[in-house]
């Protein structure tokens, strides 16, 4: 199988460097895709030297920041164009540990989406504030609650997705972004008749730099499962079209 890891970037660099050579070191012997969003601290640069000397490294700059969700849905285009098996979506601050990559890529073998899970057995999440532990636990369960998804954790970004899945989500016409998108693409997956599981995985708060989340991000998360459980999702989409 061929795998491909995708990592949209903001202010990464001082976690980088480790990241790249844990991901390409992973036994899965994925390739790893860098987004950048033209990163004031020179994460885009810092990933080009790397690719000078890793040939399984890739780069996309983008001129500014532009979101997480129009990253991934470029990143995972891409994958599809160059003709890859599966692809991996992980933050690039540590909080999704290469560690894991294995046991992705080995549930990807009987799931067309397997989420990498932060309550899967309780809680395992290490660092955060209680504050931000509560407020994460309170969105999942509102998310599960309003579309219905059959997953404890609706927002996880450390996620695998086969091939067939994202022929079937229909890529381009999600129209979310940040942790909207992780819903939105959970629920496409599901809505397109496709099955999902869950692997449990210790989620460990950044290792460097600042977080990007903003309140009006966490606001609009709010309204997206109404969104999915309305159906405005599939509004002048085609969805469902597009065989795999
Ligand atoms: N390319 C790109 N990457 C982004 C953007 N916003 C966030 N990211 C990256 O997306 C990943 C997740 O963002 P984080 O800031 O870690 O968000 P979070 O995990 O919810 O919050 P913290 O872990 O507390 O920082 C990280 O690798 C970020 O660098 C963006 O607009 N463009
Ligand atoms: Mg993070």
């Amino acid at each position: 199988m061929r795998v491909l890891v995708v990592t949209p970037t903001y202010n990464e660099r001082d976690n980088l460097e480790a990241l790249v050579a844990a991901v390409l070191g992973s036994p899965v012997g994925a390739d790893y895709l860098i987004v950048d969003d033209n990163s004031p601290d020179g994460t885009g640069r810092l990933a080009d030297e790397i690719a000078a000397r890793e040939p399984r490294l890739h780069v996309r700059h983008r001129p500014g920041k532009l979101g997480l969700g129009t990253a991934y849905r470029e990143a995972f285009t891409w994958a599809l164009e160059q003709g890859y098996d599966a692809v991996i979506s992980m933050d690039g601050d540590w909080s999704h540990d290469p560690g894991y990559l294995p046991a992705l890529v080995e549930a990807a073998a009987r799931a067309d989406l397997v989420i990498g899970s932060r309550y899967l057995n309780g809680i395992s999440v290490v660092n955060w504030e209680l504050s931000r532990l509560i407020l994460s636990t309170i969105a999942n369960t509102y998310a599960r609650t309003i579309t219905g998804l059959p997953f404890r954790d609706c927002t996880s970004g450390f996620q695998c997705l086969t091939r067939r899945a994202l022929h079937r989500i229909g890529l381009a016409a999600i129209g979310t972004s940040g942790y909207s998108f992780l819903i939105e693409l959970k629920y496409r997956v599901v809505k397109a008749g496709l099955g999902g599981v869950e692997v449990p995985i210790v989620f460990t708060d950044r290792r460097a730099g600042a977080s990007k989340i903003s309140k009006a991000e966490i606001a609009r998360s709010m309204v997206t499962p109404w969104k999915m459980r309305l159906g405005f999702w599939e509004r002048g989409t085609g969805f469902g079209g597009d065989a795999a």
